[in-house]
């Protein structure tokens, strides 16, 4: 039986991205428009290629949370992708620049997931199910040439995730939407903002997971999940200390080698 056209698109699309992230050096734009369903299978091809090379996801990341990164990328509908094992920076970690092509760092907010939850499942259930909530910085990293792209594309390149990091682990405070976060390179602040600029609270964030169903995206014991920028993403500095801080939650940072 012949693939069907779309599959074979799908197909062609994932090698394309898998490549540039393996080479990093950025490709060009698909000519036409994806479907969400097409870009989510792409999206789930990337995966698939990283777990049969022996990586394994820990977690989930949201984009497009933040109006500040709506209007920066012209984008305004809540997308997701995966997160790998293998991208994640320990806190205080090197991350190996040169391995990346236009990197660009977010400050995040990030939920520990404490059981399996099943697709049925309410958002208040996803809600109730986090045992843990942290600091985190996003460096996402376009496949895709001058960090230009449709919704289609920037799914298909899951989400432009590249490395992620986490700060200690806190207990789940009562409330988290009006927070102040500052990004920092070194002591010098980059970008200012509070976690209500992400959806106007980030357990919105999480429950809007609900609303998409690619199967990759289920939430299992122990998944990570960043709810996505509290500020405009700013490019990732040639060296140096990247920091992020929440208030009365604590700092993540990573340092550019
Ligand atoms: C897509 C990733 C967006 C966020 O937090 O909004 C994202 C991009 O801007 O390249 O992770």
């Amino acid at each position: 039986m012949e693939a069907h056209p779309d599959a074979e698109a799908a197909g062609r699309l994932t090698a394309l991205l898998h490549g540039a992230a393996e080479r990093a050096e950025a490709v060009r734009q698909p000519d036409h428009e994806l479907s969400e369903d097409l870009a989510y299978a792409v999206q789930r091809g990337l995966l698939d290629s990283s777990l049969a090379a022996g990586d394994t996801q820990a977690g989930v990341k949201l984009g497009f949370t933040s109006r500040a990164k709506m209007e920066q990328m012209g984008i305004d509908s809540v997308i997701a992708g995966f997160l790998l094992a293998s991208s994640r920076v320990p806190d205080g970690g090197e991350l190996d620049r040169g391995r990346l092509i236009h990197p660009r760092v977010e400050p995040e907010i990030a939920f520990r997931i404490g059981r399996d939850i099943g697709r049925d499942e309410s958002p208040d259930a996803v809600v109730a199910a986090v045992d843990a909530v942290a600091p985190a910085l996003e460096v996402i990293d376009s496949r895709y040439r001058d960090f230009r792209f449709r919704l289609g594309d920037v799914i298909a390149d899951n989400t432009s995730a590249a490395r992620w990091v986490v700060g200690p682990w806190q207990e789940v405070p009562p409330e988290l939407d009006a927070r102040a976060v500052s990004l920092s390179f070194d002591d010098d602040e980059v970008a200012a903002g509070s976690t209500a600029a992400i959806l106007g609270d980030p357990w919105e964030a999480l429950r809007q997971l609900r609303g998409l169903t690619a199967d990759h995206l289920a939430l299992r014991a122990g998944y990570v999940v960043l709810a996505g920028a509290a500020t405009e993403a700013v490019a990732l500095p040639a060296s140096g200390r990247v920091r992020v801080r929440v208030a009365g939650l604590g700092e993540a940072s990573l340092v550019v080698g």
